[in-house]
């Protein structure tokens, strides 16, 4: 703990000091070449460069999160202690416009000495304040707080969690909206969607689904699994759909049996923005008797198109418009090979919901992936060749829960031991390719991608098993940006890689 502590605060007085050289201390143990590259530091002048030509509206919205123990109503009688921004699940929406600065105090009241942070997951910000400790920041230590300070460059549906160990699982998640000042799309109210499978003070904590996980299925023989799952199926993602067993899937903080309710008129148009802020689940999501028009994904746009049910990973987000029926309506959120759900309510007239574990038609109709959209016309990445391509094998598994890539486990106290090296400017290739059993989704911050020659712009996309993801992003951001999957024990577990940026 106190080489990490030590390496932090090296990092961050290299940051504001902007020496510039943040690999020096790094030795790869498989490197063959003889020096460590140079990367931009985080804080160094090619970031203030790019920061100061990002557009301002010159309006700031100053508040503070403050991250402490709690105990959370989860409806129908749960109970669950937990950790939570200002004592709620999910925090606050933040709600800003395209251009404006946020300067966000993180005040860190957690209990046990637990360092936090603050991503702000999505967002193309500056990369000092991108949360990864110790990659872009010290780690806030308990008792301390840290004031996150950024332009919000793109309008678009983003969430905010720690980045630190398995606190995503916790209650510490927000929904970010950044509206557009230039809003093209006309519609009557908007709802945000956020979708959470929850296990925090009810059967275990995140540390505790840890630490079992860490021992690997192969360790568990004869053992009585508390919460690994021995099997979740889904077609839709071809084959194994999670490692986790939870006891709740919450829409918007509220188990299925006491679902939130989103009050509409019939015949009004919504804006549903959806957030999967969970930590080893995807869900199908529908909402009865009504279609959903897909508008953007990840806070992009995409040519619009009219499906039954949507799939989302964890971290990708969907922006919907729907035409509210007249009724009750529940929207449904099925955990892909979990055989579970949740959802929340629409209701436009008086009447009665059907049963918490009602499963619309919808959900079996036209189902809505990424791999099917298009981006629109002025998301997609202008026509160049591409300068730079990075195999990026997504590898380990189950057994020896030792999930990483490119065969090597990321070492969060040495984050730029072995980086995909890009240079400011660059058009970048990956090609994720999945020589796992198991589906993943992986995110990449301060950048998003897009998908082949035609498809969305994603910053969080679901790699299938077996298959290879190609995207293409432009390296327009300089700093030290963490490329991984966003299952929460995946990636601690080691499967993280950063993306950095040479001098
Ligand atoms: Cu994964």
């Amino acid at each position: 703990m106190s080489s990490i502590t030590r390496r932090s605060v090296l990092f961050a007085g290299l940051g504001i000091t902007g020496a510039g050289v943040l690999g020096g201390c790094s030795q790869p143990s498989n490197n063959t070449s003889t020096a460590a590259p140079s990367l931009l530091s985080p804080s160094g002048p090619e970031v203030e460069t790019v920061d100061g030509a990002r557009a301002s509206s010159g309006k700031e919205n100053h508040l503070i999160l403050t991250a402490a123990a709690t105990t959370v109503d989860l409806g129908a009688g749960v109970i669950a202690k937990t950790w939570a921004f200002d004592g709620r699940t999910p925090g606050e929406a933040i709600r800003i416009s395209a251009g404006d600065t946020l300067v966000a105090g993180l005040s860190n009241r957690l209990p046990d000495q637990t360092a936090t942070s603050i991503h702000w997951h999505g967002v193309a910000l500056r990369n000092d304040m991108d949360g990864v400790p110790p990659a872009t920041q010290a780690t806030v230590a308990a008792g301390d707080s840290f004031t996150y300070r950024f332009i919000a460059p793109d309008p678009g549906t983003y969430f905010f969690h720690p980045h630190v160990g398995a606190q995503l699982d916790r209650g510490l998640y927000a929904p970010l909206v950044i509206e557009d000042p230039k809003e093209p799309m006309s519609y009557d109210d908007e709802w945000i969607v956020i979708l959470d499978d929850w296990i925090d003070g009810v059967t275990g904590t995140p540390d505790e689904v840890f630490a079992e996980l860490k021992q690997g299925m192969a360790g568990m023989s004869g053992m009585a699994m508390r919460f690994m799952l021995g099997r979740a199926d889904s077609e839709l993602l071809g084959g194994d759909a999670g490692d986790v067993k939870y006891p709740h899937h919450l829409v918007n903080g509220r188990v299925a049996a006491d679902p939130a309710v989103f009050n509409g008129k019939p015949g009004s148009r919504i804006r549903l923005r959806i957030i999967n802020a969970g930590s080893d689940t995807a869900y199908r999501v529908a909402l009865a008797a009504h279609k959903l028009t897909i508008t953007h994904t990840d806070g992009y746009p995409v040519q619009h198109q009219q499906v039954d049910a949507l799939l989302i990973g964890m971290g990708e987000r969907y922006d919907v418009l729907v035409t509210l029926g007249d009724g009750v309506f529940p929207l449904v959120a099925l955990a892909e090979g979990k055989n579970q759900t949740g959802r929340a309510l629409v209701r436009t007239s008086a009447g009665r919901a059907p049963v918490a574990g009602f499963r619309p038609a919808e959900l079996n109709g036209l189902i809505l992936t990424a791999s099917r959209l298009n981006a629109a016309d002025q998301a997609r990445l202008a026509p160049s060749s591409v300068d730079v391509t990075h195999q990026v094998k997504i590898t380990g598994g189950m057994d020896a829960y030792d999930w990483s890539i490119n065969g090597s486990r990321f070492d969060m106290a040495n984050p730029t031991a072995a980086p995909l090296l890009v240079r400011h400017g660059q058009r970048v290739r990956l090609d994720f390719v999945n020589d796992t059993t198991m589906w993943h989704p992986m995110h990449l911050h301060g950048h998003t991608y897009q998908l082949g020659d035609t498809g969305p712009r994603k910053d969080t996309a679901i790699v299938l098993p077996k298959t290879t993801l190609t995207v293409f992003f432009d390296a327009d951001n300089p700093g030290q940006w963490l490329l991984h999957c966003h299952n929460a024990y995946h990636a601690e577990a080691g499967m993280m890689a950063l993306v950095g940026y040479q001098q």
